[in-house]
């Protein structure tokens, strides 16, 4: 079904069928977009951008891409096409029909999941809020409103789901949505990486790449909920979101082969001297963002995440495609944990550790793709490896809180991690040295900032030197 981008609220569900919805969405808006002023990209209002912009949930062809200035985007609400066949897949409710309201003893469960889903997607717009100002190309800086576009378009999808089926409590926890924020003291974002600064360009690709991840394996276990809407939204919001890691992936390649480029040319390892990233830093960045980002799939034995599952709310990574009996009441997985200050494998039943499952899907395709950042280095002919850490590195939640673990897994005394930590996470210095390299925007079409290539292609069968963006 094609999107009436004449109605106020462009949507695939037939809003105007249910006036006090549409009505309660209307109030909502002028308070979003406020928000949007406050805390999205900072002095943005008057650019053209070139944007996609969802225009249908089809497969093929459900993007439109054109100039659009920021503020007047069409957030809208898309779901994917409805399969009236649709069956729970696991759980005590496996083989039942998928349920099109909300059963009324999941209630609490279900919107604690979609608000806890929400939260993320304005946290990420607010930690991003200033890096425009120091774009290092006008390609990067139309990925990054893009990114920022669709992240509050994803906010809309999960207060649409609040507003159509909570009623009350839901109206309340839409407001709540824009009255928390990053790093805020007194009302923080929900979850920890949330609240940490993205204060360069280099953390940007490192949050794309690894936290965004997050956001595609939380998605597609919500992708596999008994309810219908929450399934079929995060089905949709699943397609916008391979763009968000390929920005991150493509970025921190950029950035590698640019050093690698600056190291053979002037034969030396010293590349800040010459302006540029040294992998050593990207790699603690890559450690930072790694293990901040495992925080999010939350413990590694976990009766919430038992209790989703058996309830039918949420479900494994591509659930369906599992070869088991999707019960999981006799099996078990192996986890790791820490006991007598060693790290031990350890069996436990399987519904427990359904996060840690979701954990290992997730570091599997970050492996994937840091294989292929070292590809570029061997190409290069660089004697350098980009490593993800261990699990258990400097986590906050979970098994290994509070223990001290090195990259490659051994548990460490407080003075062996002090004698170390700098080596491994990006210390003030260099924070600060990235930071020097960030900014003013580089903004003439086709140039870029001396410490990243430019992309293999551009957007849209568009040019690397288009004008993505227009400053009026
Ligand atoms: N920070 O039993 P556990 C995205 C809490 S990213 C703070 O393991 P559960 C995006 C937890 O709430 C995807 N608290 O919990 C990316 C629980 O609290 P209670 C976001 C945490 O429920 C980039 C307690 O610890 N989507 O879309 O199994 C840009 C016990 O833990 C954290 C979702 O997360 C943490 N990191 O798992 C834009 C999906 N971790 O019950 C967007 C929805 C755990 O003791 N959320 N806790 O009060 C969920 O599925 C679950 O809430 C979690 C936690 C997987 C996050």
């Amino acid at each position: 079904m094609a999107i009436d981008y004449s109605q106020l609220i462009p949507n695939n569900v037939d809003l105007a069928s249910d006036r006090r919805l549409q009505r309660a969405l209307e109030n909502w808006q002028p308070r979003f977009l406020d928000w949007w002023k406050d805390m999205g990209p900072d002095g943005t209002l008057n650019f053209d951008v070139y944007l996609r912009t969802a225009i249908s949930a089809e497969a093929n062809g459900w993007a439109n891409f054109g100039y659009v200035k920021m503020p007047e985007y069409r957030w809208g609400i898309f779901l994917a096409g409805r399969d009236p066949n649709r069956v729970i897949a696991y759980g005590d409710n496996k083989g039942k029909p998928v349920w099109q309201e909300v059963p009324g003893e999941l209630r609490s469960t279900l919107r604690r999941l979609i608000v806890t889903q929400g939260d993320t997607e304005p946290a990420s717009v607010e930690q991003q809020r200033l890096l425009g100002k120091t774009a290092p190309s006008l390609y990067d800086l139309r990925n990054l409103f893009q990114i920022n576009v669709e992240e509050g378009r994803h906010l809309w999808a999960m207060v649409y789901l609040l507003h159509a089926y909570f009623g009350r409590d839901g109206r309340e926890e839409a407001e709540a949505l824009l009255e928390r924020h990053s790093g805020d003291p007194d009302k923080p974002r929900i979850l920890g990486a949330f609240n940490e600064q993205t204060p360069d360009w280099l953390s940007f690709f490192m949050f794309t790449f690894f936290t965004d991840r997050d956001g595609k394996y939380q998605l597609a276990s919500l992708a596999e909920s008994g309810f219908d809407p929450l399934a079929r939204s995060c089905r949709f919001m699943l397609t916008e979101e391979a763009h968000h890691m390929f920005v991150g992936e493509t970025g921190i390649s950029r950035i590698i082969q640019r050093t690698c480029e600056l190291m053979k040319e002037h034969k030396t390892d010293d590349v800040r001297a010459l302006g540029a990233i040294d992998l050593p830093t990207m790699q603690k960045y890559l450690n930072f963002h790694f293990s901040v980002s495992l925080d999010l799939f939350g413990q590694e034995a976990s009766t919430n995440a038992a209790n989703y599952y058996t309830m039918g709310v949420k479900g494994r990574f591509l659930e369906t495609r599992i070869d088991d009996d999707h019960l999981l009441t006799d099996s078990s997985y192996e986890i790791e944990t820490i006991e007598e200050g060693r790290i031990v494998r350890k069996a436990v039943p399987a519904l427990q550790a359904l996060n840690e499952r979701l954990r290992q899907d997730y570091i599997e395709d970050c492996a994937r793709g840091v294989l292929r950042w070292n590809k570029i280095i061997e190409k290069a002919g660089v004697n350098f490896e980009m490593k993800l850490p261990h699990r258990g590195f400097d986590r906050r939640i979970g098994a290994f809180t509070g223990a001290r673990i090195s990259p490659d897994g051994k548990v460490l005394s407080e003075a062996e991690w002090k004698a170390n930590e700098a080596k491994w996470l990006p210390t003030d210095e260099d924070r600060a040295y990235v930071t020097s390299l960030m900014g003013p925007a580089v903004v003439q079409p086709g140039k870029f900032a001396h410490w990243i290539a430019p992309p293999a292609r551009g957007i849209n069968g568009q040019p690397a030197d288009f004008e993505y963006v227009r400053f009026n």
